[in-house]
């Protein structure tokens, strides 16, 4: 990666109380399927990745959040599952919300209309609990878990002594802002 280049992405982040009952689901799964659990602080559900961008350009890849006005929802995450070939272990939402797709389709046309490059696989909604999969992954259902979004943001990728780390770069609201 060059020296000037973030790597980013955009994300909604769940509330304190979800990340942690997210962190709680993420440490038993990661124990069943002998993995490493996420951290509840690196708890999120990615929307775009745009992955290694120059420094310079982030004006460009901030200006398509700007474009977006997305509406707020719920996301019902009730589903186990996991990519083989990237050994992961997720939870996602058996019924993605409209308003969830809609967002991550137009985060996506909004970066392309800024020239930013992203990865525009199809968009499977889906929160990451545990990495390096050594086991069969989880599948089945579990008790739902209630996580009202009302906002999303863009996202740095660190790496650190410790792992990954995601930091919060900037969060723009979805709907009306309270009050108006
Ligand atoms: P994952 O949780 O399924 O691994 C930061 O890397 C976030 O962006 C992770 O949540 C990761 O997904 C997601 N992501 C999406 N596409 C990616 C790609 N091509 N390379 C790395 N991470 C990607």
């Amino acid at each position: 990666m060059d020296s000037d280049a973030v790597r980013v992405f955009y994300a909604i982040v769940p509330p304190p109380g979800v990340a942690a009952s997210l962190a709680e689901l993420a440490k038993g799964i990661g124990q069943r399927v002998r993995a490493r659990a996420v951290r509840a602080g690196n708890i999120h559900l990615t929307l775009a990745f745009v992955g290694a961008w120059p420094l310079s350009g982030m004006p460009s890849v901030k200006a398509a959040a700007e474009a977006v006005h997305g509406e707020p929802f719920r996301l019902t995450l009730d589903t186990l599952g996991s990519f083989r070939r990237a050994g992961i272990a997720w939870v996602g939402p058996s019924h993605p919300p409209p308003q969830l797709v809609t967002l991550a389709t137009s985060l996506g046309e909004a970066l392309l209309a800024n020239d930013v490059t992203y990865d525009a696989r199809v968009f499977r909604p889906h929160v990451t609990l545990a990495r390096r999969l050594r086991a069969p992954g989880p599948d089945g259902t579990i008790d739902p878990l209630e996580w009202d979004v009302d906002a999303f943001s863009l996202m740095e990728s660190h790496t650190t002594a410790q792992g990954m780390c995601y930091e919060t770069l900037a969060t723009w609201p979805l709907g009306a802002p309270a009050g108006q």
